[in-house]
């Protein structure tokens, strides 16, 4: 299979330049023992060992008009070359994007395929991350989703957010929250909303929406979200939600 990061470099159409444009963001995969167990890697923090586990591919890009728009495809990777984790159902590979210079905001995206030419999903394959750092889109009828998953040791999430500008509302679903306010953070700042997980959320995901500020318009919002447990361990956010998207039901009240 192949990890495919669509416009890697920094510069061009989709990225944010600050002054000249001058940075390199280093891409690196790691797979074996330790890549995802040890818990260095599985922090919202770079710190300790993150890099751990076995180096199987890396590359910078800086500024380079050839990835403006492109994608490129690290790989092949043999599936067993990932760490393997019972808990998590399957071989797991790490990526680290680590911004090595300069002060610019590099956009990019990943797709897991089976073709080093276009985006073939990977059967049975899915991405997680621990904190997730994106750019809203500008449309203001545009709406966002993230999946944390809640497995059963959890009994209360925190849900923090970062620089939201107070663009709009964000709200929270799952089988037993429908659709319950977060607290939303302004300009650089932080805002953090604890909310307690009953029995039937246990072993699910929950849904996290971003909805747009629908009376100002606001651009090139850049927003940082993540999720801990009550030990403040972080919860994994999943492209393809564990269990499917949660549905609310009106027989699971909070106690
Ligand atoms: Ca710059
Ligand atoms: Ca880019
Ligand atoms: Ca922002």
């Amino acid at each position: 299979m192949y990890l495919r990061v669509y416009d890697p470099d920094t510069g061009g159409d989709l990225d944010e330049q600050k002054g000249e444009c001058n940075t390199i963001v280093n891409f690196s995969i790691y797979g074996g023992k330790g890549c995802w167990s040890d818990t260095a890697a599985q922090s919202v923090h770079p710190k300790g060992n993150y890099r751990s586990g076995f180096l199987l591919s890396s590359k910078s890009f800086g500024v380079d008009p050839i990835y403006n728009k492109q994608w490129y495809s690290f790989g092949p990777l043999n599936p067993f070359e990932g760490e393997f984790v019972e808990k998590l159902g399957g071989h797991i590979f790490k990526i680290i994007a680590r911004g090595t210079s300069g002060d610019d905001g590099n956009i990019y995206k990943y797709f897991l395929s089976t073709s080093p030419t276009e985006n073939k999903a990977v059967e049975g394959g899915n991405l997680f991350t621990y904190k997730y750092h994106f750019r809203l889109p500008d449309n203001q009828k545009s709406v966002c989703q993230i999946y944390p998953y809640i497995d059963d040791k959890t009994i209360s999430i925190e849900v923090s957010n970062f620089d939201w500008d107070n663009d709009g509302i964000i709200r929270i679903f799952s089988v037993a929250k429908n659709g319950n306010l977060s607290d939303v953070s302004a300009d650089n700042n932080w805002v953090v909303r604890n909310l307690p997980i009953v029995k039937e959320e246990k072993n699910s995901s929950v849904e996290i929406q971003f909805i747009k500020n629908q009376t100002a318009q606001i651009k090139n919002n850049n927003v940082v979200v993540f999720v801990r447990n009550q030990y403040g361990e972080s919860l994994p956010f999943y492209v393809i939600p564990i269990g499917g998207v949660p549905v609310y039901s009106p027989k699971i009240r909070m106690k």
